[in-house]
């Protein structure tokens, strides 16, 4: 890879970043075209079921594409799906070169690209390990290498707390915790995902919308887990899936909770909430990443609402989690954290 490789591959990060939030169940994926230093086309998957990035791209460029190295954020796809193989299309096309950013992890795929297109006669090239624009390039299929890989979707779990750790008063008001710089970020987030969901308590408080108040944001899932309350039909639209009715939650087993939505092609879940959602999923070792806003106000009410309602630990056995990102937004401070990893002192 050379750093020109690089700067190429970012621009087809960029090109995919466009459609994260739209593709699934399939990735969001990205892909250029280049000959002597200069594009001759650009394409991205915008839809499942619509041509792959690589299709795009190809149908883009300016002048006949033979000869050409190709950028793809992902292995191009070597057998049919709603779609032909994009490694057929290379190959007919007389692609010169392929620079790849990470391997499907698609079992229908994984790594196959590589000895198919180079048995074809095409170099191939994949982004190496320490690379930044690799990490770029995994970070955009997280939840597509998730869901397709355990069949569970990617979970985010976004709360907005109060310095002690509360999402709403003791009179169950949770309006305005957080800033409007940390609000809006949260449509950013909402956008970004396929489905939103909460607890059926957050439901009765809020009444929220869920949706990402953007302009051109695509109307996203929205999931009432509606354990221990009944959902009033008004709360309800045709986006929303009840958990009880649409999910057959029995009220325990969230697991097969979420492996239902993935089976419906929802790969990213952002969880919104309440404290007692977020610390069940949180206990059974279902979030993938935590998303905590926290505004700089203090109640000091033991009878408010906490975030993160999980079973009471002495130190030892506190939950731990790793930091992984740290940002503000006006007044307020958002942790990216990650769970599930193991942790040394
Ligand atoms: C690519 N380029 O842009 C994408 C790929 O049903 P299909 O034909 O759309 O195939 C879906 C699978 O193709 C998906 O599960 C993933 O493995 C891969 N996605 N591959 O070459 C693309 N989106
Ligand atoms: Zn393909």
């Amino acid at each position: 890879m050379t750093s020109s490789d690089e700067v190429f591959l970012a621009r087809a990060v960029a090109l995919a970043k466009q459609f994260v939030g739209r593709t699934a169940p399939n990735p969001p994926v990205g892909a250029l075209c280049v000959r002597d230093g200069r594009i001759l086309g650009e394409g991205a998957h915008q839809k499942a079921g619509e041509p792959h990035a690589e299709v795009n791209c190809l149908a883009a460029c300016t002048e006949d594409p033979a000869g050409s190295t190709l950028y793809v954020t992902l292995e191009p796809c070597s057998t049919y799906g709603r779609t032909p193989p994009c490694c057929d299309l290379l190959r007919e096309k007389h692609i010169r070169r392929v620079v790849i950013g990470c391997l499907d992890p698609n079992p229908r795929h994984a790594g196959r690209a590589v000895t198919l297109l180079q048995a074809a006669g095409i170099e191939v090239e994949i982004a190496p390990r320490v690379c930044p624009v690799e990490a770029a390039c995994r970070a955009l299929i997280a939840p597509f290498a998730k869901a397709i890989t355990t069949g569970l979707p990617y979970l985010r779990l976004k709360l907005a707390l109060t310095l002690d750790g509360y999402i709403a008063d003791r009179d169950n008001a949770s309006r305005w915790i957080t800033g409007p710089e940390a609000r809006d970020y949260v449509q950013h987030l909402r956008a970004k995902v396929d489905a939103v969901m909460v607890g059926s308590g957050t439901v009765l408080a809020d009444a929220p919308s869920l949706q990402p108040h953007l302009p051109g944001a695509d109307p996203k899932w929205r999931v009432f887990v509606d354990r221990t309350t009944p959902i009033p039909p008004a709360a309800c639209d045709e986006r929303t899936l009840l958990a009880t009715r649409d999910l057959a939650y029995d009220g325990t087993d969230l697991p097969a909770m979420l492996r239902a939505l993935c089976a419906r092609g929802i790969n990213d879940v952002l969880c919104e909430g309440g404290g007692r959602l977020a610390g069940a999923l949180l206990e059974a070792g279902l979030v993938d990443e935590l998303l905590l806003f926290y505004a700089p106000k203090i109640l000091g009410d033991p009878a408010a609402r906490p975030g993160l309602a999980i079973t009471p630990r002495r130190l030892p056995e506190a939950m731990r989690l790793r930091m992984v990102d740290c940002d503000h937004f006006g007044n307020d401070v958002l942790i990216t954290l990650r769970a599930n990893e193991r942790l040394h002192d």
